[in-house]
C-alpha cells in the first residue's frame, strides 16, 4: 500500500501520534476525569479502581482484532493470541469460582443476563425477580427494559419491617406465580443472600435459578460471601464492581449441562465480535482475584462498609436492613426528611460521590426516592481502613443533618477540608 492511499496522511503518524497531539479535547477531558477521581471520594457501590495491569490490557492493540466464535473455532484468521487470552480468562474464572463452565465474552452484566434469557426462555415466559425498589436490577424484568417487555415479569420484595428477603414469602410468591426462571440478586440489596434456600424454592416450583452476583462477585471470590455457584443453574456477574476489573460480564455454571445453549446464546445469539482487549483485561483481573491478597481486600471492603454503616447509624440516620454484610450501605433518608437527590448533591459539594436510590416501598420516580446508596469497594482499593471510614461517616451524617435543617454552610466548611485530606492521602492516583 502506498502512503498516498491514506487520506488521513502519513500512516505511521496516524498510528503513533499521542492522544494529546491527535485529540487535545479528549485528552483534556480524560485528564480532568483522572484528577476528579484522585480529588474525590468515590462511594458509588458499583465502582472500583482498576489496577495499572488491567488498564494496560484494556488499552492494548489486541483490541484491533476482530473475532467471532470461541477459541479454536473462530470465523476470522489471526486469532491465535486472543485464543490464549480467552482460554486464560476462562480457566481463571472457573478456578476462582469453582465452576465447570465459564463464558467471558458478555459485553456487560445486562448482556450476560440477556444471553441467559435467550438460552432458557421463549418470549412470554414468566420470570420472577426482586423488585427494583427492593434492590433488584433493570435487566431482571423491569418494565422499561427489554426483559420486562419480552417476558411475563413478576416480582418479589423484602420484608417491610426488617428490609430483609423473607424466604417464606418468596416461596409463597413462587408457588403462586410458577415462573420458568427465578432470578436472585440485584443492585441494592446489602445483606447476605441464602442461595441454598433460593435453590430449594426454585426446585419446589420447577423453575430454573439464575443468580446475578454482579455486585458481590469480588466478595464471593474472596470468600466473604457464600458462593451461589453450587446452588444456581446459572450465575452471571460483572468483572467491574467488587471484582475490580474492566467493564464486562461473565456467565458461570456449576455443570456443563447448559454449556452448548449458553455458548450459542452469547454468540451468535445476542453478540457479534468479542472485545479482545476487554477479554485480556478480564483475564488479568481474574488472575489478581486469585491471589491471596484479594481475600484480604474482600474482608476489608466489608469491614469498612460495616464501620461506615455503624458510624452513620450512631448519628441517627436510618440504614435499610439495619446494617450490611457486603460492600454496600443503603441510607434511609426518610429518617431525616430528605430525598436521595438532596443527599447526593450535598455530599458532592465536598467531593463525595454517591447515588440516589430507591429504598424498599418507595414510590417510583428518581426525584421521590428516599435512599442514598454508598459502597466501599473503591475507597478500600485506595487504602482506606476503618479510621478513614469513621471520619467519612461522621462527615456524611453531619452534612445530611445540616441539609435537612436547610443550613448546610457550616457542615460544608467543617467537612470539606477533612474529605480533601482523606482524598489527598489515598492511594491510586498514579500518572494519567
Ligand atoms: N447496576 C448499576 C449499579 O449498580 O450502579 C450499574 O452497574
Amino acid at each position: 500500500m502506498t502512503r498516498s492511499m491514506h487520506a488521513s496522511g502519513d500512516p505511521a503518524v496516524h498510528v503513533s501520534r499521542p492522544l494529546a497531539d491527535a485529540d487535545p479535547e479528549v485528552r483534556a477531558a480524560l485528564d480532568d476525569e483522572a484528577r476528579r477521581q484522585c480529588a474525590q471520594i468515590e462511594l458509588i457501590a458499583s465502582e472500583n479502581v482498576m489496577s495499572r495491569a488491567v488498564r494496560e490490557a484494556l488499552g492494548h492493540e489486541i483490541g484491533n482484532k476482530t473475532l467471532e466464535g470461541y477459541p479454536g473455532n473462530r470465523f476470522h484468521g489471526g486469532g491465535e493470541h486472543v485464543d490464549v487470552v480467552e482460554r486464560l480468562a476462562i480457566k481463571r474464572a472457573k478456578q476462582l469460582f469453582g465452576s465447570a463452565y465459564a463464558n467471558v465474552q458478555p459485553h456487560s452484566g445486562t448482556q450476560a443476563n440477556q444471553a441467559v434469557f435467550f438460552a432458557l426462555l421463549r418470549p412470554g415466559d414468566r420470570i420472577l425477580s426482586l423488585e427494583l425498589a427492593a434492590g433488584g436490577h433493570l435487566s431482571h424484568g423491569a418494565g422499561a427494559n427489554l426483559s420486562g417487555r419480552w417476558f411475563d415479569s413478576r416480582h418479589y420484595g423484602v420484608d417491610r419491617a426488617s428490609g430483609l428477603l423473607d424466604y417464606d414469602a418468596i416461596e409463597a410468591r413462587a408457588r403462586e406465580v410458577r415462573p420458568a426462571l427465578l432470578i436472585v440478586g440485584g443492585s441494592a440489596y446489602p445483606r447476605t443472600i441464602d442461595f441454598e434456600r433460593m435453590a430449594a424454592i426454585a426446585e419446589a416450583v420447577e423453575a430454573r435459578l439464575l443468580v446475578d452476583m454482579a455486585h458481590i462477585a469480588g466478595l464471593v471470590a474472596a470468600g466473604v460471601h457464600a458462593s451461589p455457584v453450587p446452588h444456581a443453574d446459572i450465575v452471571t456477574a460483572t468483572t467491574t464492581k467488587t471484582l475490580r476489573g474492566p467493564r464486562g460480564g461473565i456467565i458461570l455454571a456449576r455443570s456443563n449441562a447448559l454449556a452448548k445453549r449458553l455458548q450459542s446464546a452469547v454468540f451468535p445469539g445476542i453478540q457479534g465480535s468479542l472485545h479482545s482487549n476487554v477479554l485480556a483485561a478480564k483475564a488479568v483481573c481474574l488472575g489478581e482475584a486469585l491471589r491471596p491478597e484479594f481475600r484480604d481486600y474482600g474482608w476489608r471492603v466489608v469491614e469498612n462498609a460495616r464501620t461506615l454503616a455503624a458510624t452513620i447509624a450512631e448519628r441517627g440516620i436510618g440504614i435499610v436492613s439495619g446494617g450490611t454484610d457486603t460492600h454496600m450501605v443503603l441510607l434511609d433518608l426518610a429518617s431525616v426528611g430528605l430525598v436521595g437527590q438532596q443527599a447526593e448533591t450535598v455530599l458532592a459539594r465536598v467531593g463525595i460521590t454517591s447515588n440516589r436510590n430507591p429504598v424498599p416501598f418507595d414510590p417510583p420516580g428518581p426525584s421521590r426516592w428516599t435512599g442514598l446508596r454508598l459502597g466501599t469497594a473503591a475507597v478500600t482499593t485506595r487504602g482506606f481502613g476503618t479510621t478513614e471510614m469513621e471520619v467519612l461517616g461522621a462527615c456524611i451524617a453531619d452534612l445530611l443533618h445540616a441539609e435537612a435543617r436547610s443550613d448546610p454552610g457550616p457542615a460544608l466548611a467543617r467537612s470539606g477540608p477533612k474529605v480533601a485530606q482523606l482524598a489527598q492521602g489515598a492511594d491510586g492516583c498514579g500518572p494519567a
